[in-house]
């Protein structure tokens, strides 16, 4: 979960005649800091506000920013030292109000800031409530307003520890938790999913530990983030903690898109992503230089410069809910449909609102050609009817799903770079050994794609079972972010429903996904007669970067051999 650190203090500057010593602020539980970026050199003039360095965990990027205006006299730092609070970063030759006393508004004792460090900013304090109980309120939480409880992870009677999640909420732009501010045990909940809060908003009652009144100096705050506030504090790039999507998957069923917890945000530090919005550039689609693959301003620019040199007007125009698209295409109607007819408007469910910007990315994104086939599947579901009353005496639906996933990994071990990922600069195909193959579910909520894993080591009556498992998890929400991870290659069945073909949009970061339609009985040429045969329509997308036209075909007639002859799973 991003979460903004807790420690907020502005840089501490010391006074040594018209210069200061500006010195590494608060910066929480960090120790021993990597500096990563030095932004200002001797002679440079620098704003209130101004970032000077950049600080790098394995947790968090942060800039520390100028406590006042001036001029750098000496640097104390270079990249790759290593800092902790109260280090000296450079000398600043005063040219101008500190950042704090530059707010006019702010309260005296802030106006201190550059002074000495200030405290974190406190979360709001349970406010008494009665019978000794507390009310718990959402802390600032930027500058966000009305955001959507999605979450409630507590109920009355709940023990809590303090920091404990209580519920999450989100924005269009983050999702944030809200810890308790203290231990204590749930009595009454104000919130429900659904509900708008904005900061103050109350969440719950809580009864102190031992009935007393919780520890009213609790400080956990979880901000957005991507927040920039104007303040001297650290501006602590808490994006590059966690992926978003898994974050967001935690407990809920995951959407057609990858859920690769090792899917990370584009490396980069706060100032870049600042730089990069004001551009309109999407980092994702930055190569970074700097160490790490981290992206640099000169890849910005770099990135810019390809731009304009490819597109004489790149325009980012706006997509449907609101994301930047790398096309120059006309914005998006604003139509008010309620003009031609009655209307209701029905907002997306969590899942779609989660899934849609995936399977757009991975519509625009990815080059998909899709393959159609047909397999002679008469034999094989013979062979499943024959089978049935044993495998229901076993409590299996034996399905052909359960065949077509077999037969899949049969092809996959044939074909391997179906079951692989294009590496994210382009340059490699990591081929996968092992076979996890993603179930398209189709659920009241939307579409889920849990996956069956080591689909190669399980027998057909294992996976008809798993699968029968995973799609009643998947419809009761209760599958949890592991079951929906490490997908190689995707099974989406409309068989069960109609259609003769359709082109499925591949799951990324896979290459390749397999559309199965309803079978039907047709009149099969022999070379000497017209026989009836049961066919099973398949439709493959490919990642046509990856894989050519001839894999594909070679890829679909191979399998459609596998279904039309089982045995051949054997070989
Ligand atoms: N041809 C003909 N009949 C088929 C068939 C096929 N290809 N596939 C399934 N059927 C039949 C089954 O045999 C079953 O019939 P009986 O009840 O008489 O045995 C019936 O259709 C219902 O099958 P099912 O859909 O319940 O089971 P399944 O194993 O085939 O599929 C699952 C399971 C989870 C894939 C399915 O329920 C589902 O959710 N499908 C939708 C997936 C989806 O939305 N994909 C779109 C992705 S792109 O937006």
């Amino acid at each position: 979960m991003p979460r903004r650190p807790l420690a907020s203090a502005a840089p501490r500057a010391t006074h040594m005649g018209a210069t200061k010593e500006v010195l590494v602020p608060d910066i929480g539980d960090f120790k021993d800091v990597a500096v990563i970026e030095v932004l200002v050199k001797p002679g440079d003039s620098v704003s209130a506000e101004q970032s000077l360095i950049t600080l790098e965990t394995d947790k968090a990027t942060m800039e520390i920013p100028s406590p006042a205006a001036g001029v750098v006299k000496e640097l104390k730092v270079k990249v790759g030292d290593k800092v902790n609070e109260g280090a000296p970063i450079l000398v600043l030759e005063a040219g101008g109000a500190p950042a704090a006393e530059a707010k006019s508004q702010a309260p005296a004792a802030a106006a201190k800031a550059a002074e000495a460090p200030t405290k974190p900013a406190p979360v709001k304090a349970p406010s008494a409530a009665p019978g000794g109980a507390s009310v718990v309120k959402v802390p600032d939480i930027g500058d966000f307003k009305d955001v959507a409880v999605i979450e409630v992870l507590v109920k009355p009677g709940d023990a809590v520890a303090k920091e404990q999640s209580l519920i999450t909420v989100e924005s269009d732009k983050a999702t944030m938790e809200i810890p308790s501010p203290a231990a204590g045990v749930v009595k009454d909940l104000k919130v429900k999913l659904g509900d708008k809060v904005s900061e103050g908003s109350e969440i719950l009652i809580l009864e102190g530990e031992g009935g007393a009144t919780p520890n009213a100096t609790a400080s956990a705050v979880a901000a957005p983030p991507a927040t920039e506030r104007a303040s001297a504090s650290p501006k602590f790039d808490v994006s590059a903690e966690v992926p978003t999507v898994p974050v967001i998957a935690r407990t809920a069923p995951g959407p057609l898109e990858p859920q690769d917890a090792t899917r990370a945000k584009p490396h980069a530090s706060p100032s870049i992503r600042k730089f990069a919005r004001e551009l309109g550039v999407d980092l994702s689609q930055v190569k970074g230089s700097g160490p790490k693959g981290r992206i640099l301003k000169e890849d910005v620019h770099g990135f810019v410069k390809g731009v304009i040199a490819q597109k004489p007007v790149p325009a980012a125009a706006p997509a449907a809910r609101g994301g930047a698209m790398p096309f120059n295409v006309p914005e998006w109607p604003q139509v008010d449909f309620a003009k031609f007819g009655p209307i209701e408007s029905k907002p997306l469910t969590r899942i779609q609102r989660i899934s849609g910007p995936a399977l757009h990315r991975n519509w625009i994104s990815i080059p998909h050609v899709t393959q159609f086939d047909e397999a002679d599947i008469t034999e094989l579901e013979a062979f499943r009817k024959a089978s049935a009353v044993d495998s229901e005496k076993q409590g299996v639906k034996l399905t052909m799903l359960a065949f077509l996933i077999k037969a899949s990994v049969t092809a996959l071990r044939q074909f391997p770079q179906f079951n692989a990922s294009l590496e994210r600069n382009g340059e490699n195909l990591i081929l996968k050994k092992y076979f996890h193959i993603g179930v398209a579910v189709d659920t009241p909520e939307g579409l889920v794609v849990p996956v069956v894993k080591d689909a190669d080591r399980k027998g057909v009556y294992d996976l008809a079972r798993e699968l029968g498992e995973i799609s009643r998890l998947a419809r009761d929400k209760k599958l949890k972010p592991g079951d929906m991870q490490g997908g190689t290659f995707s099974i989406s069945s409309l068989g069960g429903i109609g259609g003769t073909a359709f082109t499925p949009i591949i799951n990324a970061p896979e290459v390749a996904i397999l559309g199965v339609s309803r079978s039907a009985m047709r009149p099969v040429w022999t070379g000497k007669e017209f026989v009836a045969r049961l066919m099973l329509p398949l439709s493959l997308s490919y990642d046509h970067r990856v894989i050519d036209g001839a894999s594909a075909a070679r890829f679909t007639s191979y399998l459609s051999s596998v279904l039309s002859d089982i045995r051949r799973t054997l070989l």
